[in-house]
């Protein structure tokens, strides 16, 4: 898969995709991940690519040419499947999306930053937006980071076994449960006695019963239809 990203600030989006798991998938091949200066496309001599809004009202809004242009220069060599706008009054992100996104091939994120983006963009670019939660966050980037690392493991091989996406939060609508590592006793806090019994099949069912109290305690809500296939 490769993602393309357009901001204002490029620099921000390089560590989030240089460890871990988004590291690994980018050296494998799976996932390929390039951002683009918006400010390479601005206008003048100062690069402008904000200004105010028509009809007044405080705040800078980013303008329609640099990113028409960017956008149709990045489309002369690539074929998106979706262009996604991280704005705050997009549709919620849930693993619902993550997994529908994550067998595209394609992808092209538009980072908003001030007051947003000249609605002509969404218009006539946008196939998709998206918001990470209901909060305002300064610019689209960190959103983009999210995006790109819930859909980023879920690419074929990008996970091993151990870390299969099969199992995490959420993949069944169900929150994961408890987990313990050595040593079997600190402090006097013990790990279950169960999960040392070396019954596998008794600790798969011990699991599966404390995802199902979680979820009902912290999050009744996910009771309430498959997000997982997007139906309900
Ligand atoms: Cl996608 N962008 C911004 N600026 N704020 C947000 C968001 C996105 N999602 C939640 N808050």
């Amino acid at each position: 898969m490769r993602i393309d990203i357009i901001t204002v600030l490029p620099e921000l989006l390089r560590s989030p995709f240089e460890h871990s798991i988004m590291k690994r998938a980018q050296q494998k091949g799976l996932l390929e991940v390039i951002t683009h200066d918006l400010r390479e496309f601005g206008l003048g001599k100062h690069r402008q690519v904000d200004d105010y809004q028509y009809g007044g009202g405080a705040g800078m809004v980013m303008m329609v040419e640099p990113l028409a242009n960017c956008i149709e220069h990045l489309q002369q060599e690539q074929k998106y499947d979706e262009i996604i706008y991280l704005t705050p009054d997009g549709e919620q992100l849930n693993q619902s999306i993550s997994n529908q996104l994550s067998l595209k091939e394609k992808l092209l994120l538009i980072c908003g930053h001030y007051k947003g983006i000249d609605e002509r963009i969404r218009q006539n670019y946008v196939t998709k937006e998206i918001s990470i939660g209901d909060y305002v966050l300064s610019g689209g980037e960190l959103a983009a980071a999210v995006l790109v690392d819930s859909i980023g493991r879920l690419i074929p091989g990008v996970l091993n076994d151990e870390t299969s996406a099969l199992f995490d939060s959420f993949q069944d609508d169900l929150l994961a449960p408890p987990v313990y590592t050595r040593p079997a006793e600190y402090n006097g806090w013990k790990v279950p006695d169960i999960l040392l019994s070396g019954n596998d099949a008794a600790i798969d069912q011990w699991r599966y019963e404390q995802s199902l109290e979680r979820t009902k305690i912290r999050r009744p809500d996910l009771f309430e239809g498959d997000k997982t296939t997007g139906e309900s």
